[in-house]
């Protein structure tokens, strides 16, 4: 197993070959956490440029993303299970308007590797359920996602809703997805941005030891 090998059958959107390599790579003591940042994550990265540069489509970037599952949803629980004390605990949610997701689950993954309890409140997320779910859950961070340009406004009015429920001042606010920049960040008022999931994780990280 190399990690070309899973980033190539995640590209070709092969899911049955792709299982049986993250069960390959697993049985030989390959840590879940690797397989997810030199294997799917840069596969996903490049699928995700292809499409960008049309040289595949829509369809083909979700047999990708189908095949990316495959191999996710054996990592998953490994994940979970290997940190024993969590850092603490993050809602995740793409706004209203957006249904991208795979960006933001990757994000969830990574969080939950990286020792944090996530609770993903899914896609389509209006601000009252955000504000709703903060209430109920109590989390130390809220991360929101958005993909596309015309949902971003839906990223400020959950913060807005978010500070008028009077609950802004007891979490840190990270926003992310391919549209979304620091200075968009900065301007709606959220504590961090970051480019990817790995660096969603330090990003929480950082912001929660307050440096
Ligand atoms: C897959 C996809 C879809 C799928 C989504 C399936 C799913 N379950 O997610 C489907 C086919 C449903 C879809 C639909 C649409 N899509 Co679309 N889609 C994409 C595509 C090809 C890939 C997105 C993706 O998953 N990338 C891979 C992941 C891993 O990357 P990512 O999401 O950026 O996430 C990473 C980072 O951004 C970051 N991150 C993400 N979230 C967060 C959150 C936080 C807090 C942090 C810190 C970090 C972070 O970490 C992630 C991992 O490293 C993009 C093109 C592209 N190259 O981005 C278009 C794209 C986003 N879609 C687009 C459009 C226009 C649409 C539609 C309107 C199409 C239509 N006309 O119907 C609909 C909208 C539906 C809706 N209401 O949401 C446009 C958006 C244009 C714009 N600027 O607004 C894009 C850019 C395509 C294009 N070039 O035109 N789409």
């Amino acid at each position: 197993m190399s990690y070309e090998e899973i980033r190539e059958q995640v590209a070709k959107g092969n899911a049955p070959k792709v299982k049986e390599l993250t069960e390959a790579a697993l049985a030989q003591g390959t840590p879940p956490q690797e397989i997810l940042q030199e294997g799917l994550i840069p596969a996903m990265d490049t699928v995700g440029e292809k499409f960008q540069a049309g040289e595949i489509f829509v369809s083909e970037m979700m047999i990708a993303a189908r095949a990316m599952y495959a191999s996710l949803d054996l990592i998953k629980p490994l994940l979970a299970t290997q940190q024993s004390v969590t850092k603490g605990k993050a809602i995740v949610g793409t706004v209203k308007g957006d249904l991208h997701d795979i960006g933001k689950n990757l994000v969830a993954m990574l969080m939950e590797g990286g020792g944090y309890e996530v609770v993903d409140l899914g896609i389509n997320v209006p601000p009252s359920k955000f504000v709703d779910a903060i209430r109920e859950q109590n989390p130390d961070i809220v991360l929101l996602s958005a993909l596309l340009t015309t949902t971003m406004p839906a990223m400020e009015e959950t913060i807005r809703a978010i500070e008028a429920a009077g609950l802004r001042g007891s979490i840190a606010i990270g926003v992310g997805g391919a549209p979304v920049t620091q200075e968009f960040a900065e301007r709606i008022g959220a504590d961090f941005y970051a480019p990817d999931a790995s660096a969603a994780v330090s990003q929480a990280n950082r912001v929660l030891a307050g440096s």
